[in-house]
């Protein structure tokens, strides 16, 4: 609680500069499952989540960090039925506005040669605007109208179900937040995860639920660079990629 009561502090007090976070564990199946922690990522190596060097944000869709926070590799994965939910625990975040996308990519055979490259991302989860923003809006604002709310503070979860049809195969998980908090400057905060998926499922989205990443969005798409600050955002805030794949 320290650490992050001091990060809040520099968001507030230091111009440019805000708290940052990461996917820092995750329960999968009723089970933990560490990952990287953002201040020491070398303590930490035999984890299921690809490590990544910092979680300072993201700033364009085209950064090469997009795809997984630069994190290209990990030594374990988790085994998880398709049906079940995969849970994502933030120990830190602070920021209020913005979507939360989750994202799997399957690769084509081992994690060890799987870089998430190509069209092949899809979504099975999102959260966006909900509230009334002509009233509730900023950052410092409580509730803020966006899901994302519900994960600032210390160690919150947010819960995804693998779809129940999905096949069997391994698959990259990606974790995304977008923070929108800084007009017209966007905040990407992606993490990956490697899962062991089985079960009898048989299906796998069709080309029009995927994506590259990067590559999923533009920097001057509508719902990535908002002017935030004039509390004008459609209620219709359409979360950014392809539509969720939920598999029925
Ligand atoms: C599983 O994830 C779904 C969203 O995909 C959510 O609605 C549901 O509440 C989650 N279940 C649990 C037990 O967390
Ligand atoms: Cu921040």
């Amino acid at each position: 609680m320290l650490f992050s009561q001091v990060a809040s502090a520099v968001g507030l007090f230091a111009a440019g500069v805000s708290a940052h976070g990461a996917v820092t564990s995750y329960v999968i199946d009723g089970k933990n499952y560490p990952g990287y922690q953002g201040f020491s990522p070398s303590n930490s190596k035999d984890v299921i989540q690809r490590q990544w060097s910092d979680y300072n944000p993201i700033t364009s869709c085209s950064s090469a960090k997009m795809r997984c926070n630069g994190g290209t590799s990990a030594t374990q994965s988790a085994t998880v039925a398709a049906g079940a939910n995969v849970t994502a625990i933030w120990q830190q975040w602070t920021h209020s506005q913005g979507p939360i996308l989750v994202w799997m990519y399957k690769c084509s055979g081992a994690f060890s040669s799987c870089d998430g490259s190509g069209s092949g991302w899809f979504k099975i989860d999102e959260a966006g605007f909900f509230g009334d923003g002509t009233k509730v809006f900023l950052d410092s604002e409580t509730p803020s109208g966006w899901h994302i709310a519900k994960i600032v503070g210390g160690n919150k979860p947010w819960s995804s179900r693998i779809p129940a049809a999905l096949a069997p195969g391994n698959y990259l998980i990606r974790h995304e937040l977008i923070a929108l908090h800084q007009a017209n400057a966007p905040q990407f905060y992606p993490e990956c995860a490697q899962l062991v998926v089985t079960g009898t499922g048989t299906k796998e989205p069709d080309s029009s639920y995927k994506a590259a990443i990067p590559g999923y969005c533009k920097d001057s798409d509508p719902n990535i660079k908002v002017p935030i600050n004039t509390r004008t955002i459609a209620q219709t805030y359409v979360v950014p990629g392809p539509k969720v794949w939920t598999g029925a």
